[in-house]
């Protein structure tokens, strides 16, 4: 293992079979990683030349005091499978906002599932696949506030626990000083708070509160609709007692959820040309979709 790298390189490379731990200072670090092919990876911190690791089984950024943000960068063509040992990211210090922070960026077809951790707040997993729906690896992360998740083709939000609570709402990007317009999931699984997630130009997003345990579930779309670029949102609730309350949901092309119990009755359609729904019943014409769960 390679440990207590803090720069000091001058575009290098280190060549072998080993796990990578790279450490921040007690400032705010920020470090991008770019998996390159299957055994090789770029990470740089800012301020500090790019570093290429070949044979590399696992990398983790510690990011010591300050507000430190890891960038995961998936938008280059090609084979990027992360290391088998995954992308570690430990925020550490501090544990209020705006915090330690993670923005993963994908492309070329790429979908991202979050997983939030069922005990701990701030901890949890991002797994990737390519557009062929091929496991690209896993990014897991702890002590983080914040995450962005951008570019994808789909985005699923998945919990841990029983009985979630999720709210969905119109927002900005955590982790580009709010340049862009995202809809924005928090709340809690379990009862375990978990850690929001920003939202934006994914064509797929799917709320889904049935794996693992499935509960009863409350979903709560607030999204005023801004140009947040996601075309399609699913919410899966499953079975149990669960609720759904629709403020408005988020302009796009193709919008499901399953119609259990509503309240208050959901406002017009983002097209505008359907009135307000009365019933569960006519709400039903937003599309519903089967309930695959
Ligand atoms: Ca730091
Ligand atoms: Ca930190």
């Amino acid at each position: 293992m390679v440990t207590g790298l803090v720069g000091g390189f001058d575009n290098a490379e280190l060549h072998g079979i080993f796990s990578v731990v790279f450490n921040g200072t007690a400032g705010d670090d920020t470090v991008t990683v770019t998996p390159l092919t299957n055994s090789s990876i770029q990470y740089q911190r800012v301020g500090d030349p790019a570093v290429t690791l070949n044979g590399v089984t696992s990398f983790e950024f510690d990011g010591g005091g300050g507000n430190d943000l890891m960038v995961v960068d998936l938008t280059a063509a090609g084979n990027v499978t992360l290391p088998g040992g995954g992308i570690v990211y430990d925020g550490q210090g501090p544990t209020v906002a705006p915090g330690d922070m993670l923005r993963i960026v994908g492309g070329q077809g790429r979908k991202a599932f979050y997983t939030p951790d069922g005990a701990i707040t701030g901890n949890g997993t991002v797994s990737l696949t390519d557009a062929a729906n091929t496991p690209l690896g896993q990014i897991q992360f702890k002590g983080l506030e914040p995450l962005d998740i951008t570019g994808m083709a789909a985005v699923s939000v998945l919990f841990p626990n029983a009985n979630d609570s999720v709210t969905v709402q119109s927002g900005t990007d955590f982790t580009m000083g709010g340049a862009n317009p995202a809809i924005q999931v928090s709340g809690s699984s379990g009862g375990v708070v978990f850690e929001s997630v920003a939202l934006w130009n994914d064509t797929t997003v799917v709320i889904d509160t049935t794996t693992v345990h499935d509960g009863n579930d409350t979903v709560a779309l607030n999204s005023s609709g801004n140009a947040h670029g996601i075309t399609n949102f699913q919410v899966k609730t499953g079975l149990g007692t669960d609720s759904i309350s629709v403020g408005s949901v988020p302009p796009a092309a193709g919008i499901s959820f399953p119609v259990k119990s509503i309240s208050p009755p959901p406002a017009p359609s983002p097209t505008g040309t359907e009135p307000p729904p009365t019933s569960p019943r006519r709400a039903s014409s937003l599309r519903q979709a089967p309930d695959r769960s």
